[in-house]
């Protein structure tokens, strides 16, 4: 076999240094005396590429053996993050390339700070997805991630005076050595037009769409290792024309016509869209969506039949799951595969479709529920309009037949009829879906009794909860290796495949000795992390003070300026004279925001404002530092959790589907601040309440709040803290004396407060005041610290893909021979 042949190529120290050199001259075409750092980083990784692939050859050709069944995870969106240092770990090379390259006067930190990651996802869901192809090829699962090659991902984010500000993303500008481009892989893709209905003359009914464009889909593959032996790959589609020029046309004004069509063709996949919220019927958006589902299925299919097996037996032989609603045209776009190119019956159609299909939800946010509107759907996408037009009436017919009322049905309707009528995508991923599951238990709660209610009691098996993971190899044993050590000294390795192992790091968490081990990692980890802050946000903080971090996508309901309230109050309080309680603090921010979400800008020129009064202040500025650090992504996050003291994760409870990294942070030995929302939830109950720093109203307390009417104004009035600091952010002391800078965030927390941080705020603080308490108390900070990191076993995405096989997918892991 091909796994076979490529066999020789070896592990060892020479080999790697060998290939290297190779890869320098043959590739690149140079000798180490005339190289530039790229040339290095891009050598190194074609050689590892080499290995990555191996891996995954050997992987298909197992799994292709066995007939197992496999997954198929769609995803919009995906953050990888650096391969390069990950790959070597899940290669167990790290140590062997660092020598050899030492051997040639070269050093592996400095190459790996090359790499320029690939940012194809806005956060959370898109890191969920890396973080689960490295678990999923980690346990030995037959599996193919299926994404979209945005030629631009998310912006960079730099500051100026004090703003964000966007430029484009030109990760490809240096060339992508991770990815394997297949001319040979591809699928073409229909837009608009119209479709036309007839009869056959077996007498057979059928619709043909004539569209008014054809897009050509090309595959790129890019190998994702799991640990020690299994890689799968993750496809992604760049959008081309079918041909690029018409070479008959002699014609000048028709020549800059082909080409324009091609250069129309390639905007598809140009540049990912910046939000993580709503967005309201962006043609472009859609397009995309529709196009990496078609490619994936048409993919799927032609696998499927070159296999040999039939096509009746699709839903037997892949489980597809939906990364939120991004991929849920794709229930439409398998019944036209199916009954218009496979000449298939509605009912066998349907019934492989609803079995193939499962479907995450990812937010509750009402703004974040994508719907399409009749209009765009009709013109885009005319086929599968009709197509979701039947699905809906077939489904609401089933509805009348149960017996539910008018009210009920016009609520499960796939078509929302206030306004413009639009098409719900959570229903039609719902309805078109074998199992729906949300990211923690709260969530997946909340999904049952409120957002899809209805459908939950219509068919209560299909419901489930799978709570996110992290890959905590990539969050510890890579970006911390000075903790991983000290773990893997006292209680071996085998936490690498098992994250639960931890458990037996609770007999330690009292001993003195390894306490200061411990204190002494993080004081370590602490000093690199200034350097990065003073090299990139320019603030001197020092290593001693309390790391207190919040690190996220920038939101109203995330409450960063929840934090920014309570640091204004705390430097009120010194000026006061009156802040001998307040432990020396760095406050650390990091995040982007959408580039049209105004209040979210404004909360990060509210940061960089206070860092300003705050850091220049010398009166203050020993005992509290405040940093933006720009431009958050995962090279930087893994930087950051290693060196966290304290964990902010404060959003109003009932709006965080999960969060991730809160786990990221707790199991590099943060301590958490938090409320009762998403994951925050079972972090607590693994860690204990009495580890944790739990704070605020639950989720039916901040609903009964609300249903009373919440009057956020009171809170101003009566709460003489509150107005202080709210007065202060319009008193003209913040952001070059302009007092109605910050006006509208003063305006919408005294009016709306529509994420009731006032009703919070007192909580917030006097956690604070325990915070502090505890900090003073070092050998109590680091039993807790241990505490935490003993009892995150849970939270590796290893279990999380553990629950997806057993419950939705029904997947076995194929045991790799090596
Ligand atoms: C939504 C939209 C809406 C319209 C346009 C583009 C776009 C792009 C991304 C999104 C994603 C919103 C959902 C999301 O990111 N949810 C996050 O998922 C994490 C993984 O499950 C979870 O930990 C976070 O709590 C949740 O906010």
């Amino acid at each position: 076999s091909i796994g076979e042949n490529a066999s020789e190529i070896g592990r060892s120290k020479a080999d790697i240094k060998k290939d290297f050199l190779h890869k320098l001259f043959y590739h690149l075409g140079r000798v180490p005396a005339l190289t530039t750092d790229n040339d290095l980083y891009t050598a190194l990784a074609l050689t590892v590429r080499d290995r990555a692939l191996r891996q995954f050859v050997r992987s298909t050709e197992q799994f292709a053996e066995k007939d197992a069944r496999g997954v198929a995870y769609f995803s919009a969106e995906f953050l990888p993050g650096p391969h390069l240092g990950n790959n070597l770990l899940n290669l167990e090379i790290m140590e062997e390339t660092r020598q050899a390259l030492a051997e040639l006067d070269l050093d592996l930190d400095h190459i790996l700070e090359q790499e320029v990651e690939p940012g194809l996802g806005n956060g959370g869901l898109g890191r969920l997805a890396s973080c689960y192809m490295n678990s999923m090829a980690t346990l030995g699962i037959p599996a193919i991630g299926y994404g979209i090659r945005y030629e631009f991902g998310i912006f960079k984010q730099e500051i100026r005076e004090g703003w964000q500000s966007e430029a484009t993303d030109k990760w490809l500008h240096y060339g992508n050595p991770w990815e394997v481009m297949r001319p040979e892989i591809s699928y073409e893709v229909k837009f608009g037009g119209r479709t036309e209905a007839g009869t056959s003359k077996e007498g057979k009914y059928f619709v043909e769409w004539h569209p008014e464009s054809v897009i050509k889909g090309t595959a790129y593959d890019t190998p994702i290792l799991g640990y020690q032996s299994n890689g799968i790959i993750m496809r992604l589609w760049k959008a081309e024309a079918v041909e690029s020029f018409d070479f008959s046309i002699y014609n000048m004004g028709d020549y800059y016509r082909a080409v324009e069509k091609k250069l129309r063709s390639e905007n598809i996949t140009k540049v990912l869209y910046p939000n993580d919220e709503n967005l309201s019927g962006k043609e472009l958006r859609l397009k995309q969506q529709y196009f990496f589902v078609s490619c994936s299925l048409q993919d799927m299919i032609h696998l499927h039949l070159l296999q040999g097996r039939r096509l009746n037996e699709f839903h037997e032989k892949f489980s597809v799951q939906l990364n939120d609603t991004h991929p849920s045209i794709a229930v439409a776009e398998l019944m036209r595969l199916l009954l218009d190119e496979h000449d298939m019956e509605w009912d066998d159609a349907w019934h492989i479709t609803s079995h193939t299909f499962a479907y995450t939800n990812h937010t509750l946010l009402p703004e974040a529920l994508e719907k399409w509107s009749i209009s765009l759907l009709g013109r885009i996408l005319p086929r599968h309009l009709e197509l979701i037009y039947e699905i809906n009436s077939r489904f609401l017919e089933e509805l009348r037949e149960k017996g539910l009322n008018g009210e009920q049905i016009a609520r499960m309707s796939l078509i929302d009829d206030h306004g413009e009528q639009a098409v719900r995508m959570a229903h039609l991923a719902t309805v078109g879906s074998y199992k729906v599951n949300g990211v923690s238990a709260l969530h997946s709660r909340l999904l049952k009794t409120q957002v899809l209610n209805d459908f939950a009691k219509l068919w209560p098996e299909k419901f489930t909860n799978v709570t996110n993971g992290v890959a905590h190899r990539r969050f510890l044993a890579l970006s911390n290796p000075r903790l991983a050590s000290l773990i893997t000294e006292k209680i071996g390795d085998q936490w690498l495949t098992d994250l639960t192992s931890f458990r037996e790091l609770e007999k330690y968490a009292g001993d003195p000795a390894f306490q200061q081990q411990w204190r002494k990692v993080k004081l370590e980890n602490k000093k690199e992390l200034c350097k990065l802050l003073a090299e990139r946000a320019g603030v001197e903080v020092d290593p001693a003070m309390l790391f207190d971090v919040q690190v996220k996508r920038i939101h109203e309901y995330k409450r960063q300026h929840l934090k920014v309230l309570h640091i204004i109050d705390l430097y009120l309080r010194i000026k006061d004279g009156k802040g001998e309680d307040i432990a020396a603090s760095a406050f650390i921010f990091a995040g982007k925001a959408a580039p049209g979400y105004f209040m979210a800008k404004l909360i990060i020129r509210l940061i960089t404002a206070v860092a300003d009064l705050i850091n220049n202040d010398e009166e203050v500025n020993r005992k509290l530092k405040v940093v933006f650090l720009p431009n958050f992504n995962v090279k930087q996050a893994q930087r950051v959790y290693p060196a966290a003291d304290l964990s902010e994760q404060i959003s109003m409870a009932g709006k965080e589907a999960s969060g991730t990294g809160n786990m990221k942070f707790a199991l590099n030995g943060a301590l958490t601040i938090g409320t009762l929302d998403g994951a925050n939830v079972e972090i607590m109950e693994e860690v204990g309440e009495e580890n944790f720093f739990l704070f605020g109203q639950t989720t039916e307390e901040v609903q009964e709040t609300k249903r009373k009417g919440y009057r956020p104004y009171e809170f101003y009035e009566e709460n003489s803290n509150i107005r202080r600091v709210l007065d202060f952010l319009v008193s003209g002391a913040l952001g070059e004396g302009d007092p109605e800078l910050f006006r509208p965030l003063f305006n919408n927390l005294v009016q709306q407060d529509q994420y009731q941080l006032l009703k919070d705020f007192r909580s917030y603080c006097e956690k604070k005041e325990e915070v502090f308490k505890l900090w003073a108390n070092e050998s109590e900070w680091d039993r807790r610290s241990i505490l935490n990191v003993a009892r995150m076993g849970k939270f590796s995405s290893d279990r999380s893909i553990r629950d997806y096989c057993e419950n939705i997918w029904n997947v076995e892991p194929v045991r790799l021979r090596d």
